[in-house]
């Protein structure tokens, strides 16, 4: 084992010296930034050394490698998660302590480095801490956009986007590695050359144009085990050469066309969540990346193996969602054209190497791109699809002769379009769902016709998170709490968290749990009150939704009954209330009208309820403004109720469910996705389940959807609610501004399906279940109990659980030790 330990005067010492050589200053006159750039550099120092060891321990060992091939990674900051994962956090902090600093306000320098929308980009980010803690070979790949997700920011209620620079002060994580750029093509034509010496024909891409993918890294500690892995991000640049050769062919315009191409592929991430738009620059974004990465990944392979035959011994492609799908035809393309194998060889090794991950059932996510715009980007890969297509179709046919349904179903490129989750699936060995409901639906619903087929291809990988970052990070107190209670073995184990059901009902330890939970609302309110000059009482229930603001996550379905209870507590100004706070965080897509207009209401709604004084506090609602890995770990901390309230069937899995369960707040929530899972683990008493099933509303929709009328009319308080949306009570007297809203659930003026996410045939039960968590925390004991098996019953959502079981049944890689 290396000796990675900080020692206190050494690192004191290296931190001035990098300030001195950065900055020209003394320490005493360095600004926090600039000290947050000295500390790591110093710290980015001492994993280098592993990440060397790492290296040499795997040219050793020849590990299989998996690349997780994903368009998003959502790291948030690194450097508090470096040291926690360095065992080194404490000693710093006190280094710091003696040099001047706070080591909370050094890591708020950081840029939260935003290279990702959601749940999936999050997802990746905890597989990449867990693959690198269990000890596996593995690279993440992506995009080293230049503007992240934007910021958001709150302006008269309403959402509004600001660019994400978050490369303005440089990056001290990162590691440009220009030995490794590659060149990728786009555009041109397929000319075929006819070789009588091997009888083959050859493809070659000509008046095409290229970019150089430049690769940056990044380092991936893994916990206390001196593992570093990789995440490799690629950068686009203008190959020079190239330029200057077309400047003397006075190609001008040319070459002036092939410097924006490489501009504009990396500059922004598409800020869409489960959302597909048809750009033609994320096309490009998505070939850029993969060729780059599997181009790398080929190149790798063939200095320590001769034959590709062996290359699914070696080596495992995960597709995170169908964004890197392309990974199929690119591999062909480098194994049939370039390394002149034979087709069915070439098919069997993609085969055996590709595996992809479903995140999503919900239809405007499907990627179908037109054939015009692929065929005209990227000519061979598209002949190389369309091949693997005319394979495709008769292996149908031999299955199922005769039945043209089949082929309408199931085509990789039919009516115009290439459907890049079928040939996810052709092209690969393995599909998964993110929980075991949303594999069943992808089954027995969206599948279906695949899984008839290729029964032996479908498994479940329920998704899971890292505690390390979301616990032990976020949430210090409780970590220190839980480790002296149980031992730290949990920090690489969470099952180990089961040891804590002993103090269920231990007074003394419900006691230290909650006041732990209060502490941490206090710091949450101090940040809300800073930020959103909003001041809420710590002792009020933190219900809390944080996600992506979505139709089908039902926000909205949140707010109206915060507007419902408003209405109650005027009614009855002495009916028993227990106070309450409603916290929501969620960015909208920028170019997502209904969501945005979600976002509005939820900060008029506030508006009027904050500042009625008649109320007595007695409810608060909160927006957090630009919801960030960084802000959700302090949210997380201080939740005391969960809100997790999709439409059934939707939510796929969910991981900010796991968040919040893991730092004892309970689920409010409809049995979707994790939701199913959870409670499985924790028990039904310790959660508030409500609303329509999966079965219920898959159900409606396969026989026309339901009539959300009835609601309306039978309901006074649903009647009351919504038409509160369209006279004024929460638009100064604007009809208008909420009228959009209004008409989404009932459409009194158009013949279009109504209220699609069943908000008004879940509004009762939601209702219900929201008494029964005020009725529960009502009663100190019983929630202490609740929140405290929340906790001890997450053990199986950790991603490590998630990991080991994609390497058990898809990857099966070589467990690596350093230093062996
Ligand atoms: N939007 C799902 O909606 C899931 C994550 C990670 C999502 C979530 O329910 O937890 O993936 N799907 O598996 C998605 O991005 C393209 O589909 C998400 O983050």
């Amino acid at each position: 084992m290396l000796d990675n330990h900080f020692k206190k005067e050494e690192f004191k010492k290296s931190v001035k010296e990098n300030v001195k050589m950065l900055y020209r200053k003394t320490i005493e006159e360095a600004t926090q930034e600039q000290v947050f750039q000295a500390v790591s550099l110093a710290v980015k120092d001492v994993i280098i050394d592993n990440w060397l060891l790492t290296q040499k321990q795997y040219e050793k060992d020849d590990p299989k490698i998996v690349y997780y091939l994903s368009m998003e990674f959502l790291m948030g900051r690194a450097l508090g998660n470096n040291l926690i994962n360095l065992c080194a956090y404490d000693e710093v902090k006190e280094a710091l302590d003696e040099l001047g600093f706070d080591l909370n306000v050094i890591e708020d320098q950081e840029p939260d480095p935003a290279l990702g929308n959601g749940g999936l980009g999050r997802l990746a980010a905890c597989f990449l801490d867990s693959l690198t803690t269990l000890g596996y070979c593995a690279y993440g790949c992506g995009i080293r956009y230049h503007y992240g997700l934007f910021k958001q920011k709150i302006e008269d209620g309403y959402q509004v986007e600001v660019p994400d620079n978050w490369l303005k002060n440089g990056y001290p994580f990162e590691l440009r590695r220009p030995e490794y750029a590659k060149e990728v093509k786009f555009g041109g034509y397929v000319k075929v050359e006819y070789d009588p010496a091997t009888g083959r024909n050859h493809f070659i891409q000509e008046g095409y144009q290229s970019v150089l993918a430049v690769p940056y890294d990044m380092p991936i500690v893994g916990y206390n085990n001196n593992v570093v892995n990789t995440l490799r991000i690629w950068d686009a640049e203008a190959i020079n050469d190239f330029r200057l050769d077309l400047f003397d062919k006075g190609e001008y315009h040319k070459a002036v066309e092939q410097e924006n191409l490489a501009k504009n592929i990396v500059e922004v991430l598409y800020p869409n969540d489960n959302h597909y738009a048809g750009k033609e620059l994320r096309l490009k974004q998505q070939y850029f990346f993969i060729s780059a990465s599997i181009q790398e990944a080929i190149e790798k392979f063939k200095k320590t193996h001769s034959d590709l035959h062996d290359l699914p011994k070696k080596v495992a492609f995960q597709l995170n969602d169908t964004h890197p799908t392309m990974t199929v035809a690119e591999l062909m393309r480098i194994l049939v054209d370039e390394e002149n194998l034979e087709w069915e060889d070439a098919w069997n090794i993609t085969t055996q190497t590709c595996a992809y991950t479903n995140h999503t059932i919900m239809s405007e996510a499907l990627e179908k791109w037109p054939i015009e715009l692929f065929s005209r980007l990227l000519p061979r890969i598209y002949q190389i699809i369309e091949e693997i297509n005319r394979r495709f179709l008769l292996e149908i046919q031999q299955k199922y002769p005769g039945n043209q349904e089949k082929i309408r179903k199931m085509a990789i490129i039919y009516d115009g379009q290439v459907k890049m989750a079928h040939l996810a699936i052709a092209g690969g060995h393995s599909v998964n769902g993110v929980a075991r409901l949303h594999t069943e639906i992808l089954k027995k619903q969206e599948l279906k016709d695949f899984y008839e087929m290729y029964p032996d291809k479908f498994n479940n990988k329920t998704n899971g998170i890292t505690q390390r970052r979301f616990l032990l990070h976020g949430n210090p107190l409780l970590a220190s709490w839980v480790t002296e209670h149980i031992g730290a073995g949990w920090i690489t184990d969470l099952s180990q968290l089961s040891k804590l059901k002993v103090y269920a009902d231990d007074k003394k330890a419900q006691q230290e749990f909650m006041n732990i939970k209060y502490q941490n609302k206090v710091r949450l309110a101090k940040y809300i009150l800073e930020h959103n000059g909003i001041e809420v009482n710590p002792n009020s229930i933190f219900d809390v939704q944080v996600k992506r603001l979505h139709e089908y996550k039902r926000q909205l379905m949140n707010i109206l009954h915060v507007m419902y209870l408003y209405n109650k507590i005027k009614e009855h100004p002495e009916m028993p209330f227990y106070p309450r706070t409603f916290i929501f965080g969620a960015k909208a897509a920028a170019g997502y009208r209904r969501a945005k207009q979600t976002i509005k209401l939820i900060n008029a709604v506030a508006d009027v309820i904050n500042n009625d004084k008649s109320i007595n506090g007695k409810i608060k609602v909160v927006f957090i403004e630009n919801y960030r890995v960084s802000n959700a770990e302090m949210i997380f901390a201080a939740a005391d109720v969960s809100e997790q309230i999709s439409t059934a069937s939707k939510e796929a899995s969910g991981t900010g469910n796991m968040k919040f369960m893991l730092n004892g707040a309970p689920t409010i929530g409809t049995m979707d996705g994790a939701n199913v899972e959870i409670v499985e683990e924790v028990g039904a008493e310790n959660a508030f389940i409500f609303g329509l099933s999966s079965d219920e509303v898959i159900n409606y929709e396969n026989n026309g959807g339901y009539d959300p009328m009835q609601y309306f009319n039978n309901d006074p308080d649903i009647r009351n609610v919504l038409m509160q949306l369209i006279n004024g009570t929460y638009s100064n007297g604007d009809f208008n501004m909420f009228r959009e809203i209004y008409d989404s659930l009932l459409n009194t003026n158009s013949s279009d399906k109504a209220d699609t996410y069943f908000i008004l045939a879940d509004f009762k039960s939601y209702a219900a279940a929201q008494e029964k968590v005020e009725e529960a925390y009502r009663d100190e004991e019983r929630w202490a109990k609740m929140a405290l098996l929340n906790t001890a019953c997450a053990g199986k959502f950790t991603s490590d659980r998630t990991i080991q079981q994609y390497v058990d049944e898809i990857w099966h890689l070589d467990k690596v030790v350093i230093g062996k």
